[in-house]
């Protein structure tokens, strides 16, 4: 057909081949002997993943776009969804025995051939066909891949470092010294857009749908995220220890799994670790304190202070004094390797404050990027939402108030994610997560 739709297809063919490599990559750093064990319980074994990426790709598609037969119903079966089960008891029993590595990569492959001619030559964007109209389908697939490599990354962080191999060439951790002192900042009271109005963006996962309003009154919030160095001082006043700072949820969880310190740290002869995803180094105090929700809130609470909700958030890092709200806290240029720490810059963070040119308009650092942030808001549908047709479960089975929003970004999440509306979620016991917060005090500054 014409020349745009040509340069398109190219385009879709480069991002599909671009993330395939990737997800090679990250596979290829796995051990052998590793390969069908699950460093976290509550996800499936790594082996799971280097299925799901093509099944997914051709369940959506090729069978489910272009009503055409996929490569192998068993396979793309057995590979279909992830799971997030509440607790090991409850998780669905999956496979008993796995296909090799050389099965997954041989079907891996032929779904690849088939998704490539569909990409280069079918109608993928049939604006006839819900599924495809705008190339849903197309935009689903990318992203879902692009989202896999950071799931993949924080599950294969879990790994024993002898079951990896580790990447030549890694750029040393940058360290820092101490931290910057904590100070907040007053946000006045405004309004903040969130989610986007339909073809607003070139895509968006169905969450993200239709642009929503809020008055967000004052507040003040940390201007920088909650360092390893503030955390530990909540650890040492016995935080984890004064159940009037935690949940029922929070204090349960903490009580099954032992929990008395963030997952990523290891205390080792008396010194404080950070288990890092190739090398285990002695705590650095200006790093983002990485933890779960439940963490994250039973710090603030001990502060006096609480965790932002999602249209705080957005209210910091994208309004402004003058009124106007911005794509992204630094304006609206696109993401890039200056404004933050994010697009597999690294596995793990670096000290907060590292990039001036990602401030918001209120000063506010580090909103995107170095770990998501948590809010306190549940994952809930904008009024008006609809499931896509694409992959109507996508969100609509995770809406069951047991899942909080993250905003933001981490070292290992893709730049084309790094947009406004993008929301993602995880329960508030789920530790594995790149993710760290700040706090807020709504109502006048005491
Ligand atoms: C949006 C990151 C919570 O990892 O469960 C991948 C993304 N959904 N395949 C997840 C997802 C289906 C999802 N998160
Ligand atoms: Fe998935």
């Amino acid at each position: 057909m014409d020349t745009a739709l040509s340069l398109d297809r190219e385009a879709l063919v480069n991002g599909y081949l671009r993330n395939r490599e990737r997800a090679d990559r990250i596979f290829d750093s796995v051990r052998p002997e590793a390969y069908e064990s699950r460093p976290i319980p509550l996800r499936n074994p790594i082996c799971f993943y280097e299925g799901h990426l093509p099944a997914f790709a051709v369940n959506t598609i090729v069978k489910r776009g272009l009503g055409r037969p996929g490569v192998d119903e068993k396979l793309e079966t057995l590979f279909e969804r992830g799971i997030d089960p509440e607790d090991e008891k409850s998780r669905p029993k999956g496979a008993s025995a796995w296909p090799s590595r050389i099965e997954i990569r041989s079907f891996g492959a032929a779904a690849d051939r088939l998704v490539l001619d569909a990409l280069a030559n079918a109608d993928i964007a049939d604006e006839s066909n819900p599924v495809l109209a705008g190339g849903l389908a197309v935009h689903t697939v990318l992203e879902h891949d692009s989202m896999h490599h950071e799931t993949l990354a924080y599950i294969f962080h879990r790994l024993p470092y002898d079951q990896k191999i580790r990447p030549s060439g890694l750029a040393s951790p940058r360290i820092g010294g101490e931290p910057p002192p904590r100070r907040s900042v007053r946000i006045p009271a405004g309004r903040a857009t969130l989610g986007a109005a339909p073809g607003e963006i070139p895509f968006g996962w169905d969450n993200e749908f239709p642009r929503i309003s809020a008055d967000v009154p004052a507040f003040d919030i940390d201007v920088d995220s909650v360092t390893n160095r503030d955390f530990r001082e909540f650890l040492e006043a016995g935080g984890y220890d004064d159940e009037s700072l935690w949940d029922d949820e929070g204090w349960a969880w903490r009580a099954e799994h032992g929990v008395r310190h963030p997952l990523f740290w290891e205390l080792h002869r008396g010194t404080w670790m950070w288990r890092g995803m190739w090398d285990l180094i002695p705590l650095p105090m200006a790093w983002p304190a990485w933890v779960s929700h439940a963490e994250a809130s039973a710090f603030a609470r001990w502060k006096g202070r609480r965790l932002p909700t999602e249209a705080e958030f957005h209210r910091a890092a994208y309004g402004t004094p003058e009124g106007i709200e911005r794509e992204q806290p630094w304006g609206d240029a696109p993401p890039d390797a200056t404004r933050g720490h994010f697009d597999f810059a690294a596995a793990d963070p670096v000290p907060v404050g590292s990039y001036p040119r990602g401030t918001s308009a209120w000063g506010v650092r580090d909103l995107v990027g170095n770990g998501w942030e948590w809010t306190s808001t549940p994952f809930a549908p904008f009024p008006g939402f609809a499931p896509m047709p694409s992959y109507p479960e996508y969100s609509a089975d995770f809406f069951d108030g047991k899942h909080y929003v993250m905003k933001g970004a981490s070292p290992m999440t893709a730049k084309e994610l790094v947009r406004r509306s993008f929301r993602n979620w995880f329960r508030p016991t789920y530790p594995y997560v790149y993710a760290k917060f700040r706090t807020v005090r709504g109502g006048p500054l005491a």
